[in-house]
């Protein structure tokens, strides 16, 4: 590993349903992260390391930067055990890293500039930033009117000192080359901190359970997904093409669980479907890949009220196993 490179960690933070996770899978182009158009889908934090070039001041050679992306649960207001779960997974995230991307939706009115977030969001989101340099991503611009983008940017351009802020789409990728040089310029030079072919700490299981937790949050009502919790119950690859996947999906009450079967199971066997698809697109990577995928709901009485329950259904707070 060489030791002129810059390298560093990136937490990406912001409000619920900014973009977060659309970014990182964007980045990696890969299917990392839970992307869903419901708030708080994510709810544990997920490395991605991504290397850019960094052509140098000058006629210099260009600088390796390896960024290593952390994704978060949107900060907010921590009612109930869960929620205090995802925002401590946020705020440490940001705590730990050496540039924080602050991410902001330009077509939502209540978070898109500085005075308009709710004062316990901004205090979160202004501690993260206190402490590291900061970039501020301004998502969504293929949806945002130009007019109405320059206020915008220009609002935010004051947050902190020295804060960079660039217009991006992640959903189509424009501005996210200008994003990582910016984020890039920003990391401490040093040796590399992961190998060169790493790109997440995170397993195979944990990416086929997040698919499954996507899926609940694509096919089912407005409140039913938070009441949901996946498990992968046993994993078995039959060849390097063929893998066999049990996963349990909690929910919280027996009505819960009717309904996430549906009439004679038809909504498992659809959730079931779209997954099994998903895992075989994101865990292939193009090589093809058959899976078997059975789904199963349990009830796990009233899960999200506590710690012990959390614990039980794989929510382990940092420090704990
Ligand atoms: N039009 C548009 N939609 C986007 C863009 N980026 C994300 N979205 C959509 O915004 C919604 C939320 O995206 P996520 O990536 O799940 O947001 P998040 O910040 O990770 O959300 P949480 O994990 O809930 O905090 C999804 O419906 C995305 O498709 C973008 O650049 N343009
Ligand atoms: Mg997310």
């Amino acid at each position: 590993m060489s030791d002129d490179i810059r390298a560093g960690f990136c937490a990406i933070v912001g409000l619920p349903n900014v973009g977060k996770s659309t970014l990182l899978n964007r980045i990696l182009d890969r299917h990392l992260a839970a992307v869903s158009a419901k708030p708080q889908t994510t709810r544990d934090r997920i490395l991605g390391v991504h290397s850019v070039a960094l052509p140098a001041p000058g006629d210099g050679d260009a600088v390796m930067a390896q960024i290593a992306y952390v994704d978060t649960p949107g900060v907010q207001d921590g009612r109930g055990p869960l929620r205090r779960y995802m925002r401590d997974a946020a705020l440490a995230a940001a705590d730990d890293a050496d540039v924080v991307l602050l991410l902001v939706d330009s077509t939502d009115r209540r978070g898109r500039v500085p005075e308009r977030l709710a004062e316990a969001d901004a205090a979160a989101l202004g501690d993260a930033s206190r402490r590291h340099p900061i970039v501020i991503g301004v998502n969504k611009v293929d949806r945002a009117a130009k007019l109405e983008l320059l206020p915008v940017i220009e609002a935010w351009s004051s947050f902190a000192p020295g804060v960079e802020v660039v217009p991006i789409s992640a959903l189509t990728g424009d501005g996210v080359a200008a994003l990582e040089q910016a984020i890039a310029r920003r990391l401490p030079l040093g040796p590399a901190l992961f190998p060169a072919d790493m790109v997440t700490d995170r397993s195979p299981q944990f990416i086929a359970q997040e698919i499954i937790r996507e899926q609940l949050y694509h096919q089912l009502g407005k409140e039913l997904p938070y009441a949901c919790a996946v498990q992968i119950e046993s994993w078995s690859e039959k060849s390097a093409h063929e893998l066999a996947i049990a996963a349990v999906i909690a929910v919280e009450r027996e009505s819960q669980k009717a309904i996430v079967v549906g009439r004679g199971g038809a909504r498992i066997r659809e959730l079931g479907i779209a997954a099994r698809k998903a895992i075989s697109e994101a865990l292939g990577q193009g090589r093809g890949m058959t899976v078997h995928l059975s789904l199963f709901v349990k009830v796990v009485s009233e899960w999200s009220r506590g710690v012990a329950g959390l614990r039980s259904v794989g929510y382990t707070a940092k420090g704990e196993s």
